[in-house]
């Protein structure tokens, strides 16, 4: 597209970069149109160039007819590039188009139905984490180290006995791992990891040698713990609190701070509810009875020191509870041993609608 321009054939040197234009099917092959016209070496730069040599007569009629077509020329360019942006985007958008909407009719996913104790981890994650908590996970399978000894529990602990706690085979290297006793080696693993504030839950399954009406040999904890410069039972008291409140949806959660004794806190408690007893079953937020439902205590300074934190600039506290026992107590289920039958006429009863999931906003169970 070299011939040299003259009046005759600029309406056919149009047309054919024109031409050129519109065949461009993407953006770069437009830049090649505009580098081979426009560009610094292109076809209608060259003939600018030939102005210089031209007669005066010529320059006039040639000037404004090459500075006209380079500016329609232009026009045209950007016109195509907006064009090409645009059906790109479509491309793009139609590729990529996803059908959020799912219709519980046609997949039948609305028939099924979330196990309670699945429904009562996601209330619990749903409170604390309107309260600043993080949730904190960690392997079943443990050392001694983590599920005991940085716990504070002494060497001779009965705890640590064959008969409460599973052990894996002995390793070559004479260790022993097991199933963790509850999930406490979860905050050992944060505060060796994070630097304080730490706010975390740890729900997790659990393994005790236990099995009769009221434990199984694997269940489910939820542990919590906060570590900060300044954190004393008052915090404690109004966190438990707040939460009984939330879970079980009570106006009075008036709770019971009783002392008790645990390896790995000083002082320690054990958190009472108030509640009332009857034949037809137990009320709780009202009455004036009381239900132990979760221990907790101000974390021992040997915890803290075992996890690096010096105890003279932090304070943390923790508390831990059976997320089954919490389950049949807001649920009204009877028999701890049902929650892990897998009977689905029991499921079909207490289980919970799968797109109805717990949030502070919408209710935690409806
Ligand atoms: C409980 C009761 C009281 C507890 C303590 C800790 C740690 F790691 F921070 F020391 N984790 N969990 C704790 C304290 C657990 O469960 C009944």
């Amino acid at each position: 597209m070299n011939a040299v321009i003259s009046p005759d054939n600029l309406d056919e040197i149009e047309a054919g970069i024109e031409a050129q234009i519109n065949a461009a099917g993407d953006e770069a092959a437009l830049e090649s149109v505009r580098v081979a016209t426009l560009g610094k070496k292109g076809s209608l730069s060259e003939q600018m160039k030939t102005l210089g040599k031209m007669s005066p007569e010529e320059r006039q009629v040639m000037g404004p007819a090459l500075n006209g077509l380079k500016a329609r020329v232009t026009e045209q360019i950007a016109a195509r590039r907006e064009a090409l942006k645009a059906a790109a985007l479509e491309a793009q958008l139609v590729a990529e188009r996803i059908d959020v909407t799912l219709d519980p009719r046609q997949t039948g996913i609305g028939r099924g139905r979330i196990h309670p104790i699945s429904q009562v981890w996601d209330e619990l994650s749903a409170i604390f984490a309107d309260l600043g908590f993080r949730i904190a996970e960690g392997p079943d399978i443990e050392t001694d180290d983590f599920n005991f000894t940085k716990l504070n529990f002494p060497e001779g602990h009965p705890a640590r006995d064959m008969h409460d706690t599973f052990f894996l085979p002995e390793r070559e290297d004479g260790t022993r791992r097991l199933l963790r006793t509850h999930t406490s080696p979860v905050q050992i693993r944060t505060m060796l990891k994070d630097k304080p504030p730490i706010r975390i839950i740890a729900p997790g399954r659990t393994y005790r040698c236990d099995s009769d009406q009221t434990h199984t040999p694997m269940f489910h904890q939820v542990e919590g713990l906060v570590v900060d410069k300044e954190s004393h039972v008052g915090h404690l008291k109004w966190v438990l609190t707040e939460f009984c409140r939330a879970f079980f949806e009570v106006e009075d959660a008036s709770m019971r701070f009783r002392p008790s004794f645990f390896p790995f806190t000083e002082p320690s408690y054990e958190v009472d509810i108030r509640c009332r007893r009857s034949k037809d079953g137990i009320e709780l937020g009202v009455g004036d009875d009381w239900l132990e439902i979760l221990g907790s205590g101000m974390v021992h300074p040997n915890v803290l020191a075992n996890c690096g934190l010096d105890p003279d600039v932090y304070q943390g506290f923790a508390w831990g509870m059976g997320i089954d026992r919490i389950a049949m107590l807001k649920y009204g289920m009877p028999d701890l041993r049902d929650l892990f039958e897998g009977d689905s006429r029991w499921l079909t009863h207490y289980g919970f609608a799968p797109l109805d999931r717990p949030s502070l906003a919408g209710g935690l169970s409806r």
